[in-house]
């Protein structure tokens, strides 16, 4: 049966640069009411959007207008004293993936001292299962993306030593496929989200030498359309996210010239809104500080000039990597 490609066109006006500043007031105008329905309506995710922002800006430099203060003593009411776990905001239960994005976020601006820091090791350690896999929270999820939460957040913490790093690596492995991808479990379907978890989570770990490298890193180029951009499995249509999700794992595996990036280039400029600023998914869609990281972390690895280097790995300026002196593997 043959593979239906789904793509999109893109117009002839696009801009090829960065929008700088309209992105900066983007982000830091979003959501700012508290009283606003989408302020309201976003409780469930923000101090991981609160990561997707605060990193965009990092990137282009610049600093968030509310003050980094604010911004501390928020994440640290997001801390459960009881697990020791975080929160997407303040009153709701922890989780694995608020718990990485305050980390990111406290470790940015150097400010881990803010937090119970052993309690969040604690909460890490207690989600890891018998076989090596990890629970995203109490309710017990499994998924190889709180794998990676895990040891993203570990080693930032300089505290991998708590967990089976053997058997966390033996889980990853299992979720292997035949095409060289990875899914979200063992023989679920490969997916360039999941792909960018367990190739992150390997690179930490120092085991890239499990992947099947040209294999997946064909599987990775496939993704390509003919509009420039990447969809994150096939018969899907191309997203900016993907810039990231299959970009950064390319980095990883030292194959990042094997897409058409100029292409790439244009697909991710034609995402920019040229009026308010940010990027959206895909050209002419609402934008949104997710793919505004996504948009320029992506352009990042593809060298454009005056946005900071980000790290393949972490999604975080690769001078705050270089100050934590971590140096996750990477092929050349
Ligand atoms: C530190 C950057 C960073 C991340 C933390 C949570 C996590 C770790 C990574 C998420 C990776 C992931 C699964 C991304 C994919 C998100 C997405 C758009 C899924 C939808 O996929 P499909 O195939 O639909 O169902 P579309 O058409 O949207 O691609």
């Amino acid at each position: 049966m043959a593979l239906l490609l789904k793509d999109i066109k893109l117009g002839d006006n696009i801009v090829k640069k960065v929008l700088f500043e309209k992105h900066i007031d983007f982000i830091n105008d979003y959501g700012q009411d508290e009283n606003n329905y989408d302020y309201g309506m976003t409780d469930y995710l923000r101090v991981s959007g609160m990561y997707w922002g605060l990193t965009a800006l990092e990137l282009m430099n610049s600093e968030p207008v509310q003050g980094k203060d604010k911004i501390v003593e928020y994440i640290k009411q997001c801390q459960d004293p009881q697990s020791g776990g975080l929160s997407a905001c303040i009153g709701h239960d922890p989780h694995i993936l608020h718990t990485l994005s305050a980390i990111q976020i406290l470790v940015m601006y150097d400010r881990l001292a803010a937090i119970d820091i052993e309690g969040v090791v604690r909460y890490i350690q207690g989600l890891q299962q018998s076989d090596g896999s990890f629970a995203g929270d109490k309710w017990g999820e499994i998924d190889t993306r709180f794998s990676f939460c895990a040891v993203n957040a570990l080693s930032l913490l300089k505290k991998m030593d708590v967990i089976d790093i053997e058997k966390a690596v033996e889980f990853v492995a299992s979720c292997k496929n035949f095409d060289g991808g990875f899914g979200s479990r063992p023989l679920s379907e490969s997916h360039a989200g999941l792909i960018y978890c367990c190739v992150g989570f390997l690179s930490i770990t120092n085991r890239l030498d499990i992947i099947d490298q040209d294999t997946l890193a064909w599987w990775l180029c496939e993704r390509q359309l003919p509009s420039g951009g990447l969809n994150g499995r096939p018969e899907k249509l191309p997203d900016v996210c993907y810039s990231w999700w299959v970009l950064s794992s390319l980095a990883i595996l030292g194959r990042l010239h094997w897409i058409d990036t100029e292409a790439l280039k244009t697909f991710i400029f034609a995402c920019q809104d040229t009026e308010t600023g940010g990027f959206a998914d895909r050209p002419g869609d609402v934008a949104d500080p997710f793919h505004t990281l996504f948009g320029l972390a992506g352009l990042s690895l593809l060298g454009y000039d005056s946005i900071q280097k980000v790290n393949p790995t972490y999604c975080m300026p690769q001078h705050v990597i270089d100050k934590q002196e971590l140096k996750p593997q990477r092929l050349n």
